[in-house]
């Protein structure tokens, strides 16, 4: 089974990208399977390396937006694409906007190792 860790790499972690199109969401969302059973609405992908997202869970701790106290806000910011479902999707056919950013993000981190399981927020 696919353990919290490496859900959260299939869903938020593209250190290579992006590829500079407006494609990119309907492409990385469906290649990440996040359009099976449903057009998964928001979803955001870090495009930095792996050990600098791992690092986040030792860096700023606060409160998650559920109230637990697991969440880290990365102290630089980092390149990440938001993509978010457009009015019009209708599943099968799943389509994102998709936006370009520089933000610090927030991830929430757990066991041992102390790793990202999910992504809370970006500010
Ligand atoms: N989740 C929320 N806060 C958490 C915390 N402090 N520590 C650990 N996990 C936390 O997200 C709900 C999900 O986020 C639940 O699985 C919860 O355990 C976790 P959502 O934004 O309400 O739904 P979603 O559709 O965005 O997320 P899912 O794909 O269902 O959940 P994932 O956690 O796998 O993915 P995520 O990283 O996008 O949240």
């Amino acid at each position: 089974k696919e353990s919290r860790a490496m859900k959260f790499q299939r869903q938020h972690m593209d250190p290579d990208g992006p590829s500079n199109n407006s494609n990119y969401c309907n492409q990385m969302m469906r290649r990440r399977l996040m359009t099976e059973g449903r057009c998964k609405p928001v979803n955001t992908f870090v495009h930095e390396p792996l050990v600098d997202v791992q690092a986040v869970c030792l860096q700023g701790n606060i409160t998650c937006k559920n109230g637990q106290p697991n969440c880290h806000k990365s102290s630089s910011s980092m390149k990440i694409t938001d993509c978010r479902v457009t009015s019009g999707s209708k599943y099968p056919n799943c389509d994102y906007r998709t936006s370009q950013k520089k933000r610090h993000i927030i991830v929430a981190c757990e066991g041992n190792p102390y790793v990202p399981v999910h992504f809370d927020a970006s500010v």
